[in-house]
């Protein structure tokens, strides 16, 4: 008898995610009747509903049938790799066509692993389990790397790199690009009033304030220092990223925080520096000069007496 090992720290609580497409019924129901038991499952019998489920769903893992009439197992892998949203779920291939030359072009196009048909089930159960152990530490890492451990919202790495990236197609497009600089007032005294617990909560708070408004699925919320957030909004010109500041500005008064050393309104409330890029490219400009831009604005909204947008 076996034992099953216990689940990698990584695991989460929930079943894991897989996604089984097939365009035979009969196979899908194998491999529904192999994983259901420990598995939430989602089904596809097309690569066009394939590709569809994945962008909703985002599942851990895909098990992908080659050959299907219209788009193929490689062409779905190609489209999900080509989303930023969908490019790093491991894709499995199951496939009655074995031999090494199909074995490698699966592992070249990019799956993670290679299952043959007829499918043995406690083989395809065990290589899930692996590659959804390897998927949930490579989540474990990301989220490390690039997650403010407070907050929940991006860290100052992940910024920096998304600014770089969104900076350089701004450039190239021609589009705009805005950054909101966010500032807590009156912080210092928060803590020495409340103490630096009720100060993390408030942080906490004031993350979320922040990320619930700005709600486009391009849009970065991330903890830029200590009580300081920055906003990235690719696509959004000055006008929309004032109003969106103006949203966060209400979003931070209503969440109501007590802050007795904070100024007049006896709530915590924070600052807002709004700049943006526009127009074609400029040789030599900068991440920086939007930085710079941003934290002028900010620097004013301070001198101005804090709670405000400048932009
Ligand atoms: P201003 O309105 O000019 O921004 O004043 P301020 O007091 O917010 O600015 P200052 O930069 O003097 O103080 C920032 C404070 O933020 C000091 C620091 O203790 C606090 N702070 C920074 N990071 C954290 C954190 O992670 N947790 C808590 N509780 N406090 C933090
Ligand atoms: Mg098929
Ligand atoms: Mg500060
Ligand atoms: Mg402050």
């Amino acid at each position: 008898m076996t034992t099953d090992p216990m689940p990698a720290p990584a695991w989460p609580a929930r079943k894991p995610r897989l996604l089984l497409v097939d365009d035979q019924p009969v196979h899908l129901q194998v491999l529904y009747r192999t994983l259901a038991a420990d598995h939430q499952l989602f089904m596809a019998t097309s690569g066009e509903q394939a590709l569809r489920v994945a962008r909703e769903q985002l599942p851990d893992l895909i098990l992908l049938d080659v050959v299907m009439p219209g788009q193929d197992g490689f062409a779905v892998l190609q489209q999900l790799r080509a989303d930023r949203e969908t490019a790093g779920i491991p894709v499995m291939f199951v496939t009655a066509h074995s031999g090494e030359d199909i074995e490698t072009r699966c592992l070249e196009a990019g799956a993670v692993d290679f299952v043959p048909k007829p499918i043995n089930p406690s083989v395809v159960r065990a290589r899930v389990r692996t590659h959804l152990t390897l998927k949930f530490q490579s989540d474990l890492l990301r989220s490390l790397a690039f997650v403010d451990g407070l907050t929940g919202v991006a860290n100052r790495r992940q910024f920096d790199e998304r600014l770089a990236t969104e900076w350089a197609r701004a450039q190239r497009l021609g589009s705009a690009l805005s950054l909101i600089l966010v500032d807590v007032d009156h912080f210092k005294a928060y803590n020495d009033h409340y103490g630096h617990q009720a100060g993390d909560e408030a942080l906490r708070r004031v993350a979320a304030a922040l990320r619930e408004q700005a709600r486009r699925g391009t849009d970065l919320v991330a903890r830029y220092g200590g009580e300081e957030f920055a906003c990235l909004l690719p696509d959004t010109d000055l006008a929309d990223a004032r109003h969106l500041a103006e949203h966060m500005l209400e979003a931070v008064r209503l969440l109501a925080i007590p802050h007795r050393t904070g100024g007049a309104s006896g709530v915590l409330s924070a600052s807002f520096g709004v700049a943006t890029r526009a127009g074609p490219a400029q040789p030599g400009w900068q991440p920086a000069a939007l930085l710079g831009a941003a934290d002028a604005q900010l620097y004013e909204a301070k001198r101005r007496g804090r709670a405000q947008v400048c932009a």
